[in-house]
């Protein structure tokens, strides 16, 4: 205690810690002594500079990473690659408390399936809201494979807020992907299944086993997918892959891979040829061609049937009203993506080594003209791929996708096979430059690369192994993302950073001034719903409510506050047996004071951000004693933030007499604090001045954390008023106690006022006549 005290008035005093005397030192050193010790090029400088971000800077774009097995979405910065956070989607992650908190186990909650809670998702493909084409920084999207979900995640807070549950597929990869004004999510199944939920034997595959393309409706005033809206299109048993959604000319349409056209039902254990054989064996497979606008139109005119919640088109009813068309493309193809233009379609066979360029005009030439080759099993009308095709261009071996560039008709491709990047131009077919990346590189992504207008800039490979790349931490390797520079007419390699979280399929990437997230919430705000919480509460209100029902079952309610550095309330009493609902609001204003909440063998871990309500609900099923406290270090009390809560057996009697403490205090004791205090005052009051006397009101920062000293000198005043009361009289216990109280909450305005003196001191602020 006389230890902070006399490091606290310490720092207030200004005393140095003789940095100065280092970093002149740091400087001694030349350019040229740290690249000699380093091994370092010119080129490795250069890159360097690029990508170096010195403190307190900011990334020109922020990209969303897939984190894939983890099931969780990475945010990290362009060009500086640093992370910023993992978000919590389909799978639990406690720094958020996602997962161990009521509100967010509601939303995990509506990933169940078959009853069952799902906590792992296998996420592939991130993707953001767009108005009229073009990335609108409020919502991200994104897809399980493995079980098959779409996750929204709101931008102004980066909180997962819903989970949809496809009912008719059991397994999906063609999502998420959006139509340019966030009408509709697109998802298409992975692996053929029946669309009902009992045992079909695989001698039905052909008849029914089903693919099909699910468009989510996206409800954008209430920031939530519209199941009962949602339209849903019945496909063939193919293996339906990637899709994107046309934009330009082509708005209203969408576009879906597909492998394994040959219908192949593997079963090597019987001795029959594997899948990798049989569904490999055709030259061609087939690109899906919906006519998503049409659809509406249909379901509108009230012609399409409900089925389990959402819209169903039957493949019948589709060929039918003229909305699904079939193209051959290249063997066992996997990205498919529309043109920044919307004229062009580009899709790229693993197994070939052309990129397919189709021209969305003559596709629609050849159905106006009704001008097919014949018709699949499933009487789906196809488009003969010549009367499609713009152009084949040989971009290497293996190639997966395709990411624009903001000059026109240039495109670049991920070569999986040969491990490489191919920049090319769409338009006349002409391969322009190749780069080398390490290794098996599957998606790529350049800055706004999915909208209407790319910036071109940067591009990110996503490899599928690392290899070498980075110091060996056991046979599980990180994943590898290479920033690349594409400014020039030569790609250049800047940077490799390893990735620890899952195989990140996808990343999208949209420039950081777009999104504006939130520094606190509303006060007591629900953040998974989106509304005030009904367990909020504030300060002086705090509450405790029993209620029992005619069973003798009872529920604790427990409505409490965080703030720095105390949780009310310190002592829970309970009953053996009670189902206990702690609630609690974060009363703090102040950016980044977040207080969390974990207790002993209950597996509870909340986050609670300013302004934010949590709850954890658990039943006190035996008798003991649990402490809790609070999980992040938000001010130099924090270990004190703390409390217990006591399980009493039932029918306990409670002994006589108070709580002893271990200390006695005197009124000099009392007397030293008060002296302290008045110390402290005078200190803080110079901070006060010197904050004052410069121009802090033109810096919102300042302004926030005055405005938060100002609050915490409030409370001092609050202690101080009640350590004076009991000095009167002469309860020196609780007057010295309270005096106590009152130090610490000067403590904290202190530390406030010196980050803002420092703020102050870094941006050069001017003095100004008072
Ligand atoms: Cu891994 Cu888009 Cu799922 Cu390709 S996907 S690499
Ligand atoms: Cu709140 Cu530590």
């Amino acid at each position: 205690m006389k230890k902070i005290k006399k490091r606290v008035l310490a720092l207030l005093m200004g005393v140095g810690l003789g940095l100065g005397a280092a970093s002149s030192a740091v400087a001694q050193q030349s350019l040229e002594d740290v690249m000699k010790a380093r091994g370092l090029t010119q080129k490795d400088l250069l890159a360097a500079a690029k990508t170096y971000t010195p403190t307190g800077g900011r990334d020109e774009y922020l990209a969303f990473s897939s984190g894939g097995q983890s099931g969780h979405v990475i945010v990290y910065g362009i060009p500086s690659m640093r992370i910023l956070k993992y978000i919590g989607v389909f799978t639990p992650e406690p720094w958020q408390g996602y997962g161990y908190d009521d509100e967010s186990k509601a939303v995990l909650a509506q990933g169940r399936i078959l009853g069952k809670d799902i906590t792992f998702g296998d996420t592939h493909h991130p993707a953001l809201s767009e108005t009229n084409g073009d990335f609108d920084g409020k919502y991200l999207f994104i897809n399980d494979k493995a079980n098959p979900r779409v996750a929204v995640i709101d931008l102004h807070d980066f909180e997962t807020k819903q989970i949809v549950v496809n009912p008719f597929f059991r397994s999906e990869h063609g999502g998420a992907f959006v139509t340019p004004n966030t009408e509709y999510i697109m998802e298409a199944t992975q692996y053929a299944a029946p669309y009902t939920e009992d045992f079909v034997p695989l001698e039905e595959f052909n008849e029914k086993y089903r693919g099909g393309l699910t468009y989510w409706k996206f409800d954008k005033k209430k920031g939530r997918i519209d199941l009962a809206n949602s339209i849903t299109i019945e496909l063939p048993p193919y293996s339906q892959d990637l899709s994107d959604a046309g934009k330009g000319p082509s708005m209203g349409w969408g576009f879906t891979n597909s492998f394994c056209t040959e219908r192949y039902v593997g079963g090597i254990e019987r001795g029959r040829p594997p899948f990798e054989a049989g569904c490999s064996q055709k030259d061609t497979d087939f690109m899906h061609v919906t006519n998503w606008k049409k659809a509406e139109e249909l379901v509108k005119a009230g012609k399409v049937k409900k089925s389990k919640g959402m819209y169903l088109i039957s493949i019948e009813q589709a060929v039918k009203e003229e909305i699904l068309f079939l193209i051959p493309e290249p063997k066992s193809p996997h990205g498919v993506d529309v043109s920044p233009d919307g004229k062009f379609i580009i899709v790229a066979g693993k197994l070939d080594s052309h990129a397919w360029v189709y021209s969305f005009d003559k596709i629609q030439k050849a159905i106006a003209a009704k001008k097919f080759e014949g018709k699949d099993a499933y009487g789906i009308p196809i488009i003969k791929m010549k009367d499609a095709l713009h152009s084949q261009v040989q971009v290497g071996l293996g190639p997966l996708h395709n990411q624009y560039d903001a000059k026109q008709c240039v495109v670049y491709t991920s070569i999986y096979v040969d491990s490489k990047i191919t920049k090319w131009n769409y338009c006349e077919g002409k391969v322009l430059d190749q780069i080398n990346i390490h290794y098996n590189v599957g998606h790529l992504v350049s800055m706004e690369g999915e909208t209407v207008s790319p910036d071109g800039k940067y591009l990110i490979a996503l490899n599928k192994l690392s290899i070498d790349r980075f110091n060996p931490v056991g046979p599980l390797h990180p994943q590898n993302h290479q920033l690349i520079d594409i400014s020039g007419d030569k790609m250049q390699l800047l940077y490799d950073m390893p990735i620890p979280l899952g195989e990140p399929h996808y990343v999208t990437a949209i420039k950081a001034d777009k999104l504006k997230p939130a520094i606190r919430y509303k006060s007591g705000w629900d953040s998974r719903t989106d509304k005030r919480s009904q367990w909020r509460t504030r300060a002086g209100r705090e509450k405790t409510e029993r209620s029992c029902d005619t069973d003798g079952k009872c529920t604790v309610h427990i409505y409490g506050t965080v703030i720095r550095s105390h949780i009310t309330p310190e002592i829970i009493e309970v009953t053996e047996g009670d189902t206990v609902s702690i609630h609690l609001t974060n009363l703090e204003r102040a950016q980044d004071e977040t207080h969390g909440f974990a207790m002993y063998s209950q597996s509870v871990n909340l986050s609670i951000e300013p302004g934010k309500t949590v709850s954890t609900t658990f039943v006190a099923d035996k008798a003991g004693v649990y402490p809790y406290y609070c999980t992040e270090f938000c001010s130099a009390l924090h270990l004190e933030m703390q409390g217990y809560l006591l399980v009493k057996p039932k029918g306990y009697k409670a002994k006589a007499g108070a709580i002893q403490e271990g200390q006695q205090y005197t009124k000099a004791d009392y007397d030293k604090q008060v002296k302290t205090n008045v110390d402290t005052q005078a200190v803080i009051n110079s901070v006060v001045g010197f904050i004052t006397s410069h121009n802090y009101k033109d810096f919102p920062e300042v302004v926030a954390l005055v405005e938060d000293a100002t609050e915490q000198l409030g409370f001092a005043d609050g202690a101080k008023k009640k350590s004076e009361g009991y000095a009167a009289k002469k309860d020196y216990q609780n007057s010295t106690l309270w005096a106590g109280q009152w130090w610490q909450y000067q403590v904290k305005a202190a530390d406030i006022g010196l980050r803002a003196k420092t703020y102050l001191e870094e941006h050069d602020a001017k003095k100004v006549a008072k």
